[in-house]
């Protein structure tokens, strides 16, 4: 038994268009595996997958998944409440979904406070229909404060891991060292 063994737990939520990827994303990093087709479902659904950090450590990332009905704001406000952390997915093939990045981080920090996020572009397996360039993606990063910006393909994999993963740490090591306030320790 490993009683020195501390296990640390976050809430994850995904913000961003509907479309851009979210329960992909999702799908692909707890399931490793891609369906074209999705049903929606209500509500939303939730996820444990934990990582091993360090001798002692274990970090778990609680990610929600929201559902079809994500456009409701009630649902949102319910799926984001005592967050965090958390992607703001946009689709680089879709250059609606980008322009609506602000929007999304006003609406993550009204319902779950100034919580540390990743800007994702996903669909980067479609970059020959790219629609953003690096360029405006590395200035809205800056200007809305993300941790960071990661381009993924959830339907390849390709950066998916290393985005969740990324998350991951810098979560706990903010939380840990003070740099946010834990929601759930109040
Ligand atoms: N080519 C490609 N398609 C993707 C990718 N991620 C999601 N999709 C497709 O985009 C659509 C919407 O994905 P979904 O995960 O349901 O988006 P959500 O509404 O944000 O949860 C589905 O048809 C997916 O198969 C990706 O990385 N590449
Ligand atoms: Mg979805």
């Amino acid at each position: 038994m490993e009683s020195s063994q501390k296990l640390y737990r976050y809430k994850m939520v995904l913000f961003g268009n509907m479309g851009v990827g979210k329960t992909s994303l999702v799908e692909r990093y707890i399931n490793n595996k891609f369906e074209e087709n999705y049903l929606s479902t209500l509500g939303y659904n939730v996820y444990e997958k934990q990582f091993f950090f360090e001798e002692g450590i274990t970090i778990s990332l609680l990610i929600y998944d929201i559902g079809g009905q994500e456009k409701f704001r009630d649902l949102r406000k319910r799926y984001a409440h005592g967050a965090n952390t958390a992607f703001i997915v946009f689709d680089i093939t879709n250059e609606e979904s980008f322009n609506a990045t602000l929007q999304w981080k006003e609406n993550l920090f009204e319902f779950a406070g100034e919580i540390p996020f990743i800007l994702i572009g996903n669909k980067s397996d479609l970059g020959t229909r790219r629609r953003v360039s690096k360029e405006q993606v590395t200035q809205i990063a800056y200007d809305v404060g993300a941790i960071d910006f990661i381009e993924t393909s959830a339907k390849t994999g390709e950066k998916v891991e290393e985005a969740f993963r990324q998350l991951t740490i810098y979560t706990y090591k903010s939380y840990v060292s003070g740099a946010y306030k834990s929601k759930n320790d109040t």
